[in-house]
């Protein structure tokens, strides 16, 4: 006969695994310095959710924006910002600077 997990032994299970998922998250910088992005070009791996660390180091604030990852957050001056992008295809995202857009250019990779 099918043995049948207790309640607190499933209790157990959905919390390790939500906390492997959790501490899974990869964590990607990028830094705003003289209104250009460091990295420019930030390789991620498709079909998983990042972190985004935006460190912004000049002191004015940054719009970082991206139709395609349909994002858009300001960073203050010498400030610092989380944004969440993905699970993301395969594939190119560009994103920009909208208070530097000839210069703050950038794009994510999934591959
Ligand atoms: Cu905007």
């Amino acid at each position: 006969m099918k043995k049948k997990l207790s309640a607190t032994s499933l209790i157990l299970v959905t919390i390790l695994s939500s906390q492997s998922s959790i501490a899974a998250t990869p964590i990607i910088e990028i830094r705003i310095r003289d209104h250009l992005f460091y990295p420019a070009e930030v390789v991620i791996p498709a079909n998983t959710k990042v972190k985004l660390l935006l460190i912004n180091e000049d002191p004015t604030p940054e719009e970082f924006e991206s139709y395609v990852l349909n994002r858009e957050k300001v960073i203050v001056g010498n400030g610092k910002a989380i944004i969440f992008v993905g699970p993301l295809d395969a594939g190119e995202y560009p994103f920009f600077g909208e208070f530097n857009m000839s210069t703050a250019l950038g794009k994510i990779i999934a591959e």
